[in-house]
């Protein structure tokens, strides 16, 4: 399978230069770059969920070494569609378990969260022995591995991503265009933390892992939101169908790097917490050109020069 599809454009669009912010400064930026329309409905007022007892330490190494099972049908609507929605990959416990401690992990850190904030924070999992147990699982790494047909999958990061009351959409895009890695092999495990209705911003995907070409001509902007608005255009004369159901407490997403995917904003009164983990399989390399949109990627990859094969410490395989 050949590696990344979309270093060609990056001089054309002006992205042939590094992020110089952190992470947390890359996702404010880049949600600016999102078309919200003006949407200004009432939020619908959620509690936060309940916190439910968690599961004992016995129970839960036992449930994340369990590998969960991917069905035939699931990899071939995995490689037509791009993504796939999975159930019960992880029991409302540990769900909450989980839920608490991201959430712990942003107070931690200082982090205030005010209302129209995307939060994040990313290698929580090189900080938490708890936090890691679930981002280097064997429950989520084969999941991964089987739905990518990898023997072996590395974690390239993990990304908490609260979308807090009136936040606004985050932009179509692809991660393609924005990972570092010389790979189509790449995945990621999108978890809400919550039952996340749709008014709450889901993760929407549109259906069709080749429909980056549809959109391959579109300049992409680093000041407004006309890419955003330019590719949900193509896709709507396209009638492209995108999913955009929501969540079921332990439902998971695994979107294919050549995905296009968005979310709605929150117009709810609780936050949107998620875990995302991004998985590639053993044997990448960093692509020639990394760009503005890979963000922070030396972080993720501390070491690793283009076109050399991705073998670091932050990197284990986990599959
Ligand atoms: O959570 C979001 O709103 C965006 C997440 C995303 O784009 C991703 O995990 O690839």
């Amino acid at each position: 399978m050949s590696g990344n599809v979309s270093q060609t454009h990056a001089a054309r669009d002006g992205l042939d230069t590094a992020w110089t912010g952190d992470n947390n400064e890359w996702w404010d930026w880049y949600l600016t770059l999102a078309d919200n329309g003006g949407d200004d409905s009432p939020l619908l007022e959620l509690d936060e969920p309940p916190a439910l007892p968690e599961p004992t330490a016995d129970e839960l190494e036992a449930l994340l070494a369990e590998a969960y099972p991917v069905t035939p049908e699931q990899v071939a609507a995995f490689a037509r569609d791009g993504f796939v929605k999975l159930q019960g990959v992880l029991p409302p416990a540990a769900v909450s378990r989980l839920r608490r401690l991201l959430t712990e992990h942003l107070a931690a850190g200082g982090r205030d969260r005010p209302a129209g904030r995307f939060t994040s924070d990313e290698l929580m999992w090189t900080q938490s022995a708890d936090i890691a147990a679930f981002v280097l699982s064997r429950r989520l790494g084969r999941i991964v591995a089987d739905l990518l047909g990898a023997a072996d999958v590395r974690v390239y990061h993990d990304n908490v991503l609260a979308k807090e009351p009136a936040c606004g959409r985050t932009p179509w895009h692809f991660d393609d265009h924005h990972f570092p890695i010389d790979s189509q092999q790449v995945a990621t495990v999108w978890m809400p933390l919550q039952q996340t209705p749709r008014q709450m911003g889901p993760l929407s995907f549109a259906r069709g892992v080749d429909l980056h070409q549809l959109v391959d001509d579109v300049p992409f902007s680093t000041k407004d939101a006309s890419y955003d608005r330019a590719v949900s255009g193509a896709f709507a004369d396209a009638q492209v169908s995108v999913e955009d159901g929501p969540f079921e407490l332990g439902e998971i997403s695994v979107h294919s790097s050549l995905c296009f995917h968005t979310a709605g904003p929150n117009r709810t009164t609780a936050p949107r917490m998620v875990l995302a983990t991004t998985y590639f399989a053993d044997g990448a390399k960093v692509v020639p050109s990394p760009t503005l949109v890979s963000g922070e990627w030396q972080q993720f990859l501390p070491g690793a020069q283009p076109g050399e094969v991705i073998d670091t410490p932050m990197n284990p395989i986990v599959s």
